[in-house]
């Protein structure tokens, strides 16, 4: 695969310095030789010592034990392949994870990577990107190294009509990862934004590739503000906005909520494909922000006026009228009516 534009990009591919941190995970707190980690990885013991100070220069507290060799000591709160992928025990989300340091968007990076192969439960995250994408061609705030910036690349063997269901197998995912990982109790807004007490916390955007029949792949993008702080934000905001560490009161460790959203999405992926779409359906619907409110939503068309009713099979969402007809909504966006 050519590496998509973008800086500082490592994949799990295992650079030494990957190799190096898992050595140390594996044998954790105890102190590794030089010797032994250069025989493993096939190194002089001079490539070893500059790999370890090259960690260093990441943040990485490692100790330097005279006569004996190295301890690592603690890690910094970076999202890299290898601190993503140890032990991660994940079927499909995850197979690939490349980290950038800066790219223009995720979901460009890996609608790239996915025409030319990549294969399906690839993640692409970074640490900032330049032109972070929100629907409709907006704009999503992408401050460095505080938030989650990822996308995946999904192939299921499914007609390009079903697609919209990932979005509401993402949102069903960020909302578990959050309540799993910092307690906090999210709710959903139709049909891609993640509300933590009625701000939005984190935004979905699902692109395909598809022909009439087929879905060839779709990118999953995912934005979580987790550690943006309140004067992070720009005031012209479409939505009030916050972020996890601002409601939950406590930094989050973005590597820890990481792993733990790729261990959702994969487990209700598995979920999705061998059994379809009702129970994402049902924990959407248990979750969702405006089920049984007045809503207006504005479409292409202009705007509805109804009770939010749910979503149905297809992913529509549902409004019934005062006259007591229910309508689809395809696309739009929803707002509570007071
Ligand atoms: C979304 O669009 O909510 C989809 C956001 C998806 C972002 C992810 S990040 C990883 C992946 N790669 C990408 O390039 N994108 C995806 P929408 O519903 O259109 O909301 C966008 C609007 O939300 C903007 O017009 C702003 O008003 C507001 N906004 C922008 N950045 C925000 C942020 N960080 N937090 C909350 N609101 C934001």
């Amino acid at each position: 695969l050519s590496e998509p534009p973008g800086k500082g990009a490592e994949s799990c591919s295992q650079s030494p310095g990957h190799k190096i941190l898992e050595l140390f995970r594996k044998k954790q707190g105890t102190v590794l030789s030089g010797e032994e980690l250069g025989t493993t990885l096939h190194i002089s013991r001079t490539a070893v010592w500059k790999h370890i100070r090259a960690l260093k220069r990441l943040g990485y507290l490692i100790e330097a034990v005279p006569g004996q060799g190295y301890r690592l000591i603690s890690s910094p709160d970076i999202l890299t392949p290898a601190e993503l992928s140890t032990d991660l025990g994940t079927k499909r989300i995850g197979s690939e994870i490349i980290c950038f340091s800066e790219i223009e968007s995720t979901n460009t990076a890996a609608f790239h990577l996915a025409e030319e192969g990549a294969e399906e439960g690839t993640v692409i995250i970074a640490e900032t990107q330049s032109h972070g994408k929100g629907r409709l061609g907006r704009h999503w705030e992408s401050p460095e190294g505080v938030n989650l910036y990822c996308s995946v690349v999904l192939r299921p063997p499914l007609p390009p009509q079903n697609a919209p269901q990932l979005t509401f197998l993402s949102a069903v995912a960020v909302a578990q990862a959050v309540e799993n990982f910092t307690g906090l109790h999210p709710l959903i807004k139709w049909p891609n934004d993640i509300l933590v007490n009625g701000k939005k916390v984190a935004g979905l955007l699902n692109e395909m590739s598809a022909e009439t029949d087929q879905i060839n792949f779709v990118i999953m993008g995912i934005g979580v503000n987790i550690n943006m702080q309140v004067d992070q934000f720009p005031d012209h905001l479409r939505y009030p906005a916050t972020s996890l560490v601002i409601e939950a009161g406590a930094k989050i460790s973005r590597r820890g909520f990481t792993r733990s959203l790729i261990v959702s999405l994969d487990l209700l992926y598995a979920n999705f494909l061998n059994h379809g779409f009702s129970r994402i359906r049902e924990e959407w619907i248990s979750r969702s922000a405006l089920t049984g409110r007045k809503v207006r939503v504005c479409t292409e068309s202009g705007d509805e006026f109804g009770t939010a009713a749910g979503i149905d099979e297809d992913g529509a969402f549902l409004i019934r009228s005062r006259e007591g007809k229910t309508h689809r909504i395809l696309s739009g966006d929803v707002f509570p009516v007071e």
